[in-house]
C-alpha cells in the first residue's frame, strides 16, 4: 500500500522530519491540484497526536492544510477564505512607568502593557480594532505592519499619508480583512512613538509549510533606550549622534536582564522533548538588526515576513527591522537547559548589549540556567543581508522579464546636513533628492478626496496612475553622498517580489531573479548597494515607502507611491476619516508641541 501511495509516504516522511523536503514542495505549478493528504490512518508518532482526515483540516500533521479547499497553495493574492467572523480588540495607550528589565522608565503602553497585547485572528476574518489615544501630549496612530489592506487603504494608519494622527482622548475603530496569514505586528507611525513603547504583535492563523506540535506565539526583540525617543530623537536630528544613539539593552518578547545581570529577568521558554515548536520572530527595534540562534538546536525557517517560503534550516536567522521569521524547533536534544542568543549585528546596530540571552528549558533539565560547558553553536557571521537566496516562496510567482528598468526607476538614498529656518544643524535622510515630511492635518488621502493635486514637494508623491501594471524601482544608496549602512527597506500595502540586491551603482547588467523571487514586505538595502524591486499596481491608494529605522524615516527616508488615485474614492473612505481630521485639527491648534520630523 505504501508502494503505491507515495503521498502516504511523503506524509509519514513529514511527520517524522524535522522539516518537509523541499524536492517534495517546490514543484506546484498552476492548474495543478492541491494535494490532500492521504486519508488511510496513520499511526501518530512521538511528536504528533491528531491523525489527519480526509477533509484536509489543519493539525499537528497536516499544517499544510487549512480547511473548505484552502491550503498552503492558495494563492492568498487573490483567492482567501470568507469567514465573516469578526474578531474585535480595544487598545488605549496611556502614559506609564514600566521595568522590562528592572530599570524604570515612562513607557506609552498599550493596555498597561509592553509590548501590547497579541492580536489574533484567523485567515479570512475580519479584524476591528478601536484604539483610544489617552496619551496628553501626542496624538497617535495604528499601523497594522504588511497587512496588505486589500482595498481598504484607509485603513493603514500610516498618519499624514492614510489620515490624520488621532487626538488625545478620541477612539477610531480599524476594519479590514485579513487576506494573508502568518506573524507580523503593529506600532504607532507618529514619529518617534512606536521606540517608546506603542507595539504589539499579530498572528493570523492559517497554513504553514512544515509540521509541528506547539505554537510558541510571537517573540518580538527589540532595542531599548533608556532615555525616550521624545527626548533623544530632537537630538538625533541635530547630529548629537551620527550612527545613532547607542541602545541601552535588547528586549526579548518585552524583558531582560539589566546589562549588568543585577535586575530584571530572562525571557524562558519551557520545550518537552520529542515536540516541534513553532516560534515566531519578530524585529520590532527602532535601529539594531540581529542574528538570532538557539544553542545546540537548529531552525526551520518555514516563512519570511508573510510570506510561506520552502523550509530551509540554519543555525542563525538574521533579522533586520519591521522583519520577521517563523521558525520550527525541533526539542530533540538531551533534557537540559539552552541559551537562545540575540546578537547585534556589527555593522548595522549599536548597542551597550553585545549577546542578548533567554533560556529554552526542557521539562525535567537538571538546571534552570544553562551551563556553558557545552553545545555553544559557533558564532554567527557578521553579516547584515538576507538570506535572498535561502527565501523560496511557497506558492510560486514570476515578474515578467521582458522590461529593461529605466534610469528614472532609481531612487537614491542620499544623506545631508542643512540649516533649519532657526539656523540649526538639520541631519536628514532623503530619497530621490527629497526628505520626506508628511502634513498631519492634511493627509494625502485628503487631497485625493478633494480632486486636489497641488502636494508639496516634500510630500514625496510618486504617481501610479495605471491599475494592475508592473512597478520596478531601484532602491540605491549612493556612497557619495550618504555613510555607508544598510537600510530595511518597508512598503505599505503589498509584498513586494526582491529581484535583486547587492553592492555598487546598479547599471541593468547585473543578474536580477524573475521566477520566484522572494516576497516580503521588508528587505534589506545593502550598504552603498542597491535593492530591485517589484510589484502590480492592484491596490489603490497611498502607500509609504520607507527605512524602517525610526531614526531614518524621522528624518526622512521615505516617498509614498499613490497608487491609481481614480479609484480610491470608491473605496468607501467613510465619515470617520474626516471625524478624525477635525478632531485633529481642532486639537492642534493649541497643541503644546508642533511636528518636528517627517511625521512618520
Ligand atoms: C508622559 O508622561 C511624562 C511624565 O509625566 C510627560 O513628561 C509626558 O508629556 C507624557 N507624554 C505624553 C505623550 O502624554
Ligand atoms: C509628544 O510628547 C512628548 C512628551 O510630552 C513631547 O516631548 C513631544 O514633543 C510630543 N511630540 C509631538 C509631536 O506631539
Ligand atoms: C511572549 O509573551 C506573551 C505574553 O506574555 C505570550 O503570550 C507569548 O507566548 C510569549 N512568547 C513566547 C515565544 O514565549
Ligand atoms: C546595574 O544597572 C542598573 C540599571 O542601569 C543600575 O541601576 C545599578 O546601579 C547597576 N548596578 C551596579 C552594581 O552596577
Ligand atoms: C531589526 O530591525 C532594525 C531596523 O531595520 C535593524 O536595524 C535591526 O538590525 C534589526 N534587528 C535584528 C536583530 O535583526
Ligand atoms: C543542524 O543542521 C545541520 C545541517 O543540516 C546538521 O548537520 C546538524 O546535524 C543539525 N543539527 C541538529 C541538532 O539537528
Ligand atoms: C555563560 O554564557 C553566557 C552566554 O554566552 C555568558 O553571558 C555568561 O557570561 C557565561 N557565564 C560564564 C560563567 O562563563
Ligand atoms: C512582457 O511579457 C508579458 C507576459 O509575460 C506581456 O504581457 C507583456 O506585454 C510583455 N511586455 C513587453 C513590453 O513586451
Ligand atoms: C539665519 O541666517 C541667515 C543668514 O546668515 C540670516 O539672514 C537669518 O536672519 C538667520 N535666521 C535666524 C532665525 O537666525
Ligand atoms: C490644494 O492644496 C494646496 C496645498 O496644500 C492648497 O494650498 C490649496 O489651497 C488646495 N486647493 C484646494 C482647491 O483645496
Ligand atoms: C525623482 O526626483 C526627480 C528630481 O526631483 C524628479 O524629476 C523625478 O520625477 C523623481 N522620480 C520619481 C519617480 O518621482
Ligand atoms: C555596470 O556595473 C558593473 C558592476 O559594478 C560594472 O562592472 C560594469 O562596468 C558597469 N557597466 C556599465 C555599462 O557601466
Ligand atoms: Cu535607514
Amino acid at each position: 500500500m505504501l508502494a503505491s501511495f507515495p503521498l502516504v509516504a511523503l506524509f509519514l516522511f513529514q511527520a517524522f522530519a524535522a522539516f518537509i523536503p523541499s524536492a517534495e514542495l517546490v514543484p506546484i505549478g498552476e492548474g495543478e491540484l492541491f494535494r490532500r493528504q492521504a486519508s488511510s490512518s496513520l499511526t501518530p508518532s512521538a511528536t504528533s497526536t491528531t491523525k489527519p482526515d480526509s477533509q484536509c483540516t489543519n493539525s499537528p500533521f497536516t499544517r499544510q492544510c487549512w480547511g473548505n479547499g484552502f491550503s498552503i497553495t492558495t494563492n492568498y493574492d487573490s483567492t482567501w477564505p470568507v469567514t465573516n467572523k469578526v474578531v474585535s480588540y480595544h487598545l488605549e495607550v496611556k502614559n506609564t512607568t514600566l521595568a522590562p528589565d528592572g530599570v524604570p522608565r515612562v513607557v506609552y503602553a498599550i493596555n498597561g502593557q509592553f509590548p501590547g497585547p497579541t492580536i489574533r485572528a484567523s485567515w479570512g476574518d475580519i479584524l476591528e480594532i478601536t484604539v483610544t489615544n489617552s496619551l496628553t501630549t501626542n496624538g497617535t496612530s495604528f499601523h497594522w505592519h504588511g497587512i496588505r489592506q486589500y482595498k481598504t487603504n484607509h485603513m493603514d494608519g500610516t498618519n499624514g499619508v492614510t489620515e490624520c494622527p488621532l487626538a488625545p482622548g478620541k477612539s477610531r475603530t480599524y476594519r479590514f480583512l485579513c487576506t494573508q496569514f502568518g506573524t507580523t505586528w503593529y506600532h504607532s507611525h507618529y514619529s518617534d512613538q512606536y521606540t517608546d513603547g506603542v507595539v504589539g504583535t499579530m498572528i493570523i492563523d492559517g497554513p504553514a509549510t512544515s509540521n509541528y506540535d506547539i505554537d510558541l506565539g510571537a517573540m518580538p526583540i527589540t532595542d531599548w533606550y533608556y532615555r525616550p525617543a521624545f527626548e533623544l530623537a530632537p537630538l538625533v536630528q541635530r547630529g548629537a549622534f551620527p550612527g545613532g544613539p547607542t541602545g541601552s539593552n535588547i528586549l526579548i518578547n518585552g524583558t531582560n536582564v539589566s546589562p549588568n545581570g543585577t535586575t530584571g529577568q530572562y525571557h524562558r521558554t519551557s520545550l518537552t522533548k520529542g515536540k516541534k515548536y513553532r516560534l515566531r520572530l519578530i524585529n520590532t527595534s527602532t535601529n539594531d538588526n540581529f542574528k538570532v540562534g538557539l544553542d545546540g538546536h537548529n531552525l526551520t525557517v518555514i516563512s519570511a515576513d508573510f510570506v510561506p517560503i520552502v523550509p530551509y534550516t540554519t543555525q542563525w536567522i538574521f533579522l533586520a527591522v519591521g522583519e520577521r521569521y517563523d521558525v520550527v524547533i525541533n526539542a530533540n536534544q538531551a533534557i537540559d537547559s539552552y541559551w537562545l542568543h540575540v546578537i547585534p549585528q556589527r555593522g548595522c546596530s549599536k548597542n551597550a548589549v553585545t549577546n542578548a540571552l533567554a533560556i529554552f528549558s526542557y521539562v525535567g533539565a537538571q538546571s534552570p540556567v544553562p551551563s556553558n560547558a557545552t553545545r555553544s553553536n559557533a558564532p554567527p557571521g557578521a553579516d547584515c543581508s538576507d538570506p535572498n537566496d535561502k527565501l523560496v516562496p511557497y506558492v510560486k510567482l514570476n515578474v515578467p522579464d521582458n522590461y529593461t528598468i529605466p534610469a528614472k526607476s532609481r531612487l537614491d538614498v542620499g544623506f545631508a546636513i542643512v540649516q533649519d529656518k532657526a539656523n540649526q544643524t538639520l541631519f536628514q535622510w532623503n530619497l530621490n533628492f527629497t526628505a520626506i515630511v508628511v502634513p498631519w492635518g492634511t493627509p494625502t488621502l485628503q487631497y485625493v478626496l478633494n480632486n486636489n493635486n497641488s502636494y508639496p514637494s516634500n510630500m514625496n508623491l510618486i504617481s501610479l496612475p495605471d491599475a494592475n501594471a508592473w512597478s520596478y524601482w531601484v532602491i540605491q544608496a549612493i556612497p557619495t553622498i550618504a555613510p555607508p549602512i544598510p537600510h530595511p527597506i518597508h512598503l505599505h500595502g503589498h509584498d513586494f517580489y526582491v529581484l535583486g540586491a547587492g553592492s555598487g551603482i546598479f547599471n541593468n547588467s547585473q543578474t536580477l531573479k524573475y521566477k520566484n523571487p522572494p516576497r516580503r514586505d521588508v528587505a534589506m538595502l545593502p550598504a552603498s548597494g542597491y535593492l530591485v524591486i517589484a510589484f502590480i499596481t492592484d491596490n489603490p491608494g497611498a502607500w509609504l515607502m520607507h527605512c524602517h529605522i525610526g531614526w531614518h524615516i524621522g528624518l526622512g527616508l521615505g516617498a509614498q507611491f499613490l497608487e491609481v488615485p481614480d479609484k480610491i474614492a470608491g473605496l468607501g473612505v467613510g465619515s470617520e476619516f474626516n471625524q478624525v481630521c477635525s478632531d485633529w485639527n481642532k486639537y492642534y491648534d493649541t497643541a503644546l508641541f508642533d511636528q518636528e520630523d517627517s511625521g512618520l
